[in-house]
């Protein structure tokens, strides 16, 4: 039985059993989906890829939020159940180190990750060209940008929830300035959340079609006793345009830029109508789970045809079987990843 090692318990962990007519995939839809629908809030037309996280008895989100002007920007959301939110109507009010306001020029595709006592959050922002943003907060009122790790282009930065090796680790996704047709993740490393290097290559995109294109990190990695489980999108590009898929890999504990184990089968595709349809059909987009160490239960919240968040279910030891029996690993899965 796998377990997972870190997080602690999550009793209110939002929950549905797996539906008997589930048969291909060990991830299900929840049946209320969307839990975040278009025109959430005033001024803003859509929410899609965005990330969650336990804050005291409840939940906090970090919301790409579309505006009626086109532009994306990161809003906070805030439940009691994980499922019904509360969106602020106001963009987060990020500061510089000195408290003066600092807002990105866009943002989007949030991840929100808590290491140690202190939650990240991480985006895709204006640094000349697409590259990642990243600021901390501990009470989720003040928002305190810090450097940016990276320079353009880079998407879909995620953070470990835990350093490794006394270092804090963040996975990356090296591009270019459009709707980037390749990507591979990098893992790179830092003492301090300032400087970053000893950068390894993780994982390129996959042999099969429905990741053939590109691959991008999605959630935080779960810890478990088989190592860190990776939820991450894939990319195939078809003659109708992209298909965004998630997909499992399951990543060496102490030396995460060697894969372990790579599912050749997708977890989750587009099959739904709020996923086929929308502004950009056929989008299921991974960015955050909650996980519960005393169930194994896993909820993964997706963005969905860049209209809507959907929420999906797991179960770490269903989900992680699944990822084994079904590996598939290439050549460049297993190596270190330094050239
Ligand atoms: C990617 C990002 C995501 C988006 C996806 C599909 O390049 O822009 O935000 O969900 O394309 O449009």
């Amino acid at each position: 039985m796998t377990k997972i090692l870190t997080g602690g318990p999550l009793p209110n962990i939002p929950w549905e059993d797996k539906p008997a007519s589930v048969v291909n995939a060990p991830v299900w839809r929840f049946s209320g989906n969307p839990v975040i629908d278009r025109n959430p809030v005033k001024g803003v037309a859509r929410i899609f890829n965005s990330a969650v996280a336990p804050f005291e008895d409840g939940f906090v989100a970090v919301l790409r939020g579309e505006q009626v002007n086109g532009i994306p920007h990161i809003y906070m959301g805030y439940s009691r159940d994980a499922i019904h939110w509360k969106i602020d109507e106001n963009k987060i009010p990020f500061v510089d180190e000195e408290g003066k306001p600092f807002m990105p020029g866009y943002a989007y595709d949030p991840r929100l990750v808590k290491v140690e006592d202190t939650y990240y959050i991480m985006w895709c922002t204006d640094f000349y060209g697409a590259a990642i943003g990243l600021a901390r907060t501990k009470d989720f009122k003040t928002f305190v940008r810090m450097e940016n790790p990276f320079i353009p282009f880079n998407r879909n930065a995620v953070l470990f929830p835990r350093k490794v090796n006394g270092k804090y680790l963040m996975l990356s996704r090296p591009s270019d300035s459009g709707h980037t047709p390749f990507g591979d993740i990098f893992l790179s490393e830092s003492p301090d959340m300032i400087y970053w290097g000893r950068h390894r290559h993780v994982m390129s995109r996959g042999l099969e079609w429905w990741q053939s294109l590109k691959v991008g990190g999605g959630a935080a990695p779960i810890e478990t006793d088989e190592g860190w489980l990776l939820f991450y999108h894939g990319v195939s590009g078809t003659c109708n345009g992209y298909v965004y898929s998630i997909g499992g890999a399951i990543l060496d504990i102490d030396q995460p830029s060697i894969v372990k184990y790579r599912c050749e089968n997708f977890l989750l595709t587009p099959e739904a109508p709020y996923e086929e349809r929308g502004f950009v059909a056929n989008v299921c987009f991974p960015c955050a789970t909650l996980q519960d160490t005393e169930t194994g239960r896993i909820a993964i919240y997706y963005g969905a045809a860049d209209s809507v968040v959907g929420l999906a279910f797991t179960e770490v030891n269903e989900v992680v079987s699944y990822i084994k029996d079904h590996s598939k690993l290439t050549d460049t899965d297993t190596e270190i990843g330094i050239r």
